[in-house]
């Protein structure tokens, strides 16, 4: 009797915890829909572009190597063939459930490819990132909010002039409604990306993840909510500038 009724308590419980976080469940890459992986589910028989993670909690903590692909972040099977130029549109469960927080989108070329390759050192830029757009840090929009508005979907182009080449495509959201407690959602997924474009970011356009959030970093380990930044309308989203070709 005590056996049959806490198993399905502890189901519940795990939804129900499950459902205030979460990630990037699939894709539309250049017209293409991509499933991602499943969380919670075993990895054999998934064969997806994206890196498997294993559960829908954050991170909180910026120097873990999982920071980069979630947890396990195991490579995917497969790969999303796009032009550059092209848009990619990530689909988070919906309603994403933050709204306090920035968007950053992030690639990485993979050496050699994306099925072996893992993305550490100086190897990340930007492609696209939204910080707080309007208001204040505590009520205004920031690009979570807009990201749930847009019924909890983001859309980035590829850059135009983007050397073609095998490259990891990050999605990250970061969720700032915790004082002093940031969540960071991360998933990547593997591209061939096509096209004429000889473009290469510069060395200042790269980044470590992890290496490019601090906990010592005044706009990571933030309060929104503290009376001295009651009024402030700006925020510096960590890291390089965006790389837009
Ligand atoms: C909103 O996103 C869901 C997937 O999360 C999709 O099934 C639905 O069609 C989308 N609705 C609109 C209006 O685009
Ligand atoms: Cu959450």
């Amino acid at each position: 009797m005590k056996t049959s009724t806490s198993i399905p308590a502890l189901v519940l419980g795990l939804v129900a915890s499950a459902a205030a976080h979460g990630g990037v469940l699939s894709y539309d890459i250049g017209g293409t829909t991509y499933k991602g992986f499943v969380p919670y589910n075993s990895p054999t028989g998934q064969s997806t572009i994206q890196r498997e993670w294993d559960s829908y909690n954050p991170i909180q903590d910026p120097t873990l190597s999982t920071m980069a692909c979630n947890a396990n972040g195991a490579v995917g099977a497969l790969t999303a063939t796009v032009a550059a130029g092209s848009k990619i549109t990530a689909y988070w469960n919906a309603p994403w459930p933050h709204t306090i927080g920035p968007m950053v989108v992030w690639m990485a070329k993979c050496a050699g490819s994306c099925l072996t390759y893992q993305p550490t050192g100086n190897v990340w830029f930007k492609i696209d990132q939204a910080g707080l757009e309007s208001g204040t840090l505590a009520s205004g929009l920031w690009g979570s909010g807009q990201m749930v508005n847009q019924n909890s979907t983001w859309t980035s182009t590829i850059p135009k002039t983007l050397a073609p080449g095998n490259y990891l495509i990050r999605h990250e959201t970061i969720a700032l409604h915790t004082s002093n407690a940031p969540q960071w959602y991360p998933e990547c997924a593997q591209l061939v990306v096509t096209g004429s474009g000889t473009g290469v970011p510069g060395a200042s356009y790269l980044a470590a993840i992890p290496g490019v959030y601090s906990m010592s970093n005044p706009e990571v380990n933030i309060n929104v909510y503290s009376s001295a930044n009651a009024d402030v309308t700006t925020y510096t989203i960590p890291g390089p500038a965006v790389w837009t070709g």
